[in-house]
């Protein structure tokens, strides 16, 4: 089937070609593809109504970031300027300690973060790393906060050894379409990330995948991103879609940028095929127009990462993200364990 007809197919009531919002593994790239034709209008009218059905569309689910051991890795992944392979001027660090993380884990829930991700430019855990690391987590846990780490790759029991000390999710992106991910690293194979996540998943962990648009990857491409992340049984409980940061000195510094209504598209498209995820607004926030912000909420994106710095590229700062929840009526989500926290952006609406 083209996309043409894949999309003509669906431009019926969406019910009877299953488009019901339900969870659906199998789905195939041309139909996906058919998703992304649509006129922009009736794909996100489809998305929303999904959106609607499963979420309260006016929360947003809030991560922090914290860079705990930044830069100088062997990987050689173009868009990351954390690679020793490029020429980015990010200085390499060593692990940070727990105190630091404890004092980043209290300014983020302070702000109204309810979840703290935990970053390192790392292949792969080493086994010597695991016990800082697992203090790390029940650390955070103990603040009251969800835990998320994104650690390089990962065997089925370090994935257990973190599950115990208290994490719930695992980062591992697929970032890109199996065909396209031999263009942007070179170093690991696509099979290798998706073995990771099998040991995530194995461990009874919650994943965390998604990827990144702006790469030089076509449309194909974002529809193969998304068949791999829909196709897992289960699909990601979270789902993060990057826009590509240019950073200097990394392969893809130059590549030109994607038109920002393909985001909203890939947003919206992510929502219909897993109606359950928490999509994330992820990295490129700070180059974006509030407008298309508001239009990737209303597509169905649930979640952001919040607080001025990503990894090692800057986030709109906490004040600006507030003013915006209110001029869209958004409110933070509040987990039910924590309900007894200082008062943020999460007690807002
Ligand atoms: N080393 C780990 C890994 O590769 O999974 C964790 C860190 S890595 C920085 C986590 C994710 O951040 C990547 O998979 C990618 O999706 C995203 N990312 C990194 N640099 C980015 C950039 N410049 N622009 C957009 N997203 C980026
Ligand atoms: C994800 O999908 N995006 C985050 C998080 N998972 C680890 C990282 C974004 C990094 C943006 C570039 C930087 O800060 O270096
Ligand atoms: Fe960056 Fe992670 Fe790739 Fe290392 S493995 S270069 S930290 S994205």
């Amino acid at each position: 089937m083209t996309s043409n007809t894949a999309a003509a197919a669906i431009a019926g009531t969406g019910a009877e070609a299953g488009y019901g919002g339900e969870l659906r593994p199998g789905w195939g790239k041309e139909e996906i593809l058919g998703l992304f034709s649509l006129p922009f209008n009736d794909l996100l009218h489809r998305s929303h109504e999904i959106h609607r059905r499963n979420w309260d569309v006016n929360e947003i689910q809030l991560s922090t970031l914290v860079s705990v051991k930044t830069g100088g890795c062997a990987e050689n992944c173009g868009y990351c300027g954390q690679s020793a392979h490029h020429e980015a001027k990010i200085e390499a660090t060593k692990m940070m300690p727990l105190e630091e993380v404890m004092a980043a884990a209290r300014k983020a829930k302070e702000a109204g973060a309810t979840r703290l991700c935990m970053g390192a430019a790392w292949r792969s855990l080493r086994d010597r790393d695991l016990p800082h690391l697992m203090d790390i987590i029940s650390g955070v846990k103990g603040e009251g906060m969800e835990t998320c780490v994104t650690l390089g790759m990962l065997t089925t029991e370090q994935a257990q050894k973190l599950k115990e000390s208290g994490l719930d999710y695992y980062n591992h992106n697929v970032d890109t379409s199996e065909e396209y991910y031999g263009e942007i690293v070179t170093t690991h194979t696509f099979q290798d990330r998706l073995d990771t996540l099998g040991n995530v998943r194995a461990a009874g962990l919650k994943v965390c995948s998604g990827g990144i648009v702006g790469m030089g990857e076509d449309r194909a491409d974002r529809a193969g991103m998304l068949a791999t992340l829909a196709n897992l049984n289960p699909p990601p409980e979270s789902v993060p879609v990057n826009m590509l940061v240019p950073i200097p000195g990394t392969p893809l510094a130059d590549r030109p940028a994607v038109d920002p209504l393909e985001l909203v598209r890939t947003i919206a498209v992510a929502r219909i095929l897993m109606p359950r995820s928490r999509v994330r607004l992820s990295a490129g926030r700070e180059a974006m127009s509030d407008a298309i912000q508001a239009l990737c909420f209303f597509a169905g994106a649930n979640s952001m990462f919040y607080g001025e710095r990503l990894l090692t590229a800057n986030n709109p700062v906490e004040d600006k993200d507030r003013a915006l929840f209110e001029r869209l009526g958004l409110h933070a989500e509040i987990v039910q364990e924590l309900r007894a926290r200082p008062v943020g952006v999460a007690a807002a609406g």
